[in-house]
């Protein structure tokens, strides 16, 4: 018998603010650090920035067309705080405009039937707010200002949405934004890179902010809105599975502690309330502490796990990168052979056995369902392919088979309470660092034309779920899950 995913199986596909609209001074909106930061010269590979990216502040409507004939149960999105709040602070004007376009969106999404899944934080802080404060440096002042950005939300929103995500990757926000400085706003201890910055301490620092904004957020839903809004909320992690290089001992602690601190850095403290052991051990005073009521509010404030993965790494142990846990990754197996196939990106190759395992792992770990929000793959070279080409893109195909077996399996097989499935992502768009030559897109976007392109992995997709969801169950006499009545997950409520 064929193994079926159940009939309220969430899935869609996944984007972001800054990706893909563009508009950047259109009805309002205020400027994102990532406005500053992309303009900035060397900090993007093409030197573009996110000014037009796929342009779908204009080409909403079309977008949502593309959706439906897609068939897709949901659609995972971020609202760009500085669109709603152009100066980000809780004592700055609210933009009717920006509200009214996200409005507009949710409904439109309704009516398609599909359901909207809602970043508050894909990364594009509020500019003003790193001037005025020094962003999420600032704990006290950014967790006010984020509480407040967010009340707003759910006070104009969330009679709709019944998906709720804080943030997109705190890991990328505080090593890429504060460590590597790589991604906004790029600060780092390189001074070839900025003339400001402090790698050792900062993004410590800006994790434990995030980790208090977002507790504080959740707190808010569930005392003043979960009770008529009905909805579930919760925070997203990125982070890939570490397996060991061989059965060494050493490589198996190393694979461990490249876990703790990609992934046990903020769900230990969410899930189990306190940070992984290994990176006091790692970090000594500069990883901050929790006071007993940072506790309470941190531990169990998330009512699922946010799952954003994209490979797996083999792991020794060496090297000086406390950002992976003084370990070293390698795709190249001790018989010398690759882990899987290679994507345009130097980190990431296809290997869904590494995404069942990591699967496995967070649900026997943190024994919370499991939405996975992103997981993708960047065809090699695709960008330079002609079109034709392109669309035939077999690679993230297989990609996408593997791990949808995978998951199928790490429902049935595995008894992992898995909910949902976004692939990353609906359109080609700004791809941050990389500018526009890496495509993680199922849909093809010509930049020249904003035309879209569906690849044969957006087929693939589509009809894979149709053959593996269950139909609704008639038998009941109860009314067809709409958008609107769909239940929340009852787990954890
Ligand atoms: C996601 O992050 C983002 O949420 C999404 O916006 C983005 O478009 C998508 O991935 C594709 O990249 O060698 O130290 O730079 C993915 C998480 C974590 C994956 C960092 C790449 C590289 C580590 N990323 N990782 S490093």
């Amino acid at each position: 018998m064929t193994q079926k995913l159940p009939a309220d199986f969430l899935w869609g596909m996944a984007t972001a603010s800054y990706q893909i609209e563009g508009s950047p001074a259109v009805d309002g909106r205020g400027p994102s650090i990532w406005d500053t930061f992309s303009h900035l010269p060397g900090k993007t590979l093409d030197g573009l920035t996110g000014d037009v990216a796929t342009d779908s502040y204009r080409l909403r409507k079309q977008d949502i067309e593309l959706l439906k004939a897609y068939n897709v149960k949901s659609y995972r999105f971020s609202i760009s705080w500085s669109r709603i709040i152009p100066l980000g602070g809780r004592n700055d004007p609210v933009n009717e405009k920006g509200i009214e376009w996200y409005s507009d969106l949710i409904d439109e999404l309704l009516e398609a039937d599909i359901v909207p899944f809602v970043t508050l934080y894909h990364w594009d802080l509020p500019q003003a707010l790193h001037d005025r404060y020094g962003g999420w440096l600032n704990k006290a002042e950014i967790a006010a200002d984020f509480v407040n950005y967010a009340r707003l939300c759910f006070e104009r929103f969330g009679d709709r949405v019944r998906y709720w995500l804080t943030f997109n990757e705190p890991w990328c926000i505080s090593i890429l934004g504060y460590g590597r400085g790589v991604f906004a706003p790029g600060r780092s201890s390189d001074r070839a890179r900025s003339a400001e910055g402090d790698s050792r301490t900062e993004p410590w620092i800006v994790g434990h902010s995030v980790l208090i904004a977002h507790a504080s957020v959740v707190k808010l839903y569930r005392e003043e809105f979960k009770s008529q809004q009905h909805g579930v909320i919760g925070i997203t992690l990125n982070g890939d599975m570490a397996l060991p290089w061989d059965d060494s001992e050493e490589c198996r602690q190393a694979a461990q502690h490249a876990l703790d601190v990609a992934i046990g850095w903020f769900a230990d403290p969410v899930y189990l309330g306190h940070y992984p052991p290994f990176m006091r051990e790692l970090l000594g005073d500069r990883l901050p502490t929790f006071t007993d009521e940072e506790t309470k509010l941190v531990h169990g404030s998330s009512d699922f796990y946010g799952m954003n993965t994209y490979t797996t790494n083999l792991t020794k142990p060496g090297g000086d990168d406390e950002f992976q846990g003084n370990v070293e990754y390698t795709f190249i197996r001790p018989d010398g052979t690759e882990l899987g196939t290679q994507a345009h990106c130097r980190w990431l190759q296809t290997y869904p056995e590494g995404f069942r395992a990591l699967l496995n792992y967070l649900w026997n770990r943190y024994k919370t369902p499991i939405y996975v929000t992103e997981n993708g793959f960047a065809v090699k070279d695709e960008n330079t392919m002609p079109l034709e080409q392109a669309l035939k893109d077999t690679d993230r195909i297989e990609y996408f088979q593997g791990n949808c077996e995978a998951l199928l399996k790490a429902i049935n097989e595995d008894g992992v309470d898995l909910r949902g499935y976004f692939p990353w992502s609906f359109l080609d768009n700004f791809e941050w660092a990389d500018g526009y030559q890496t495509r993680f897109g199922v849909t093809y976007v010509d930049y020249a034309t904003q035309k879209r392109y569906p690849k044969d992995s957006a087929w693939f997709l589509v009809n894979w779920f149709k053959e593996h969801i269950e139909p609704p169950s008639k038998s009941s006499g109860e009314p067809a899950t709409s958008a609107l009545n769909n239940t929340a997950p009852n787990g954890h409520l």
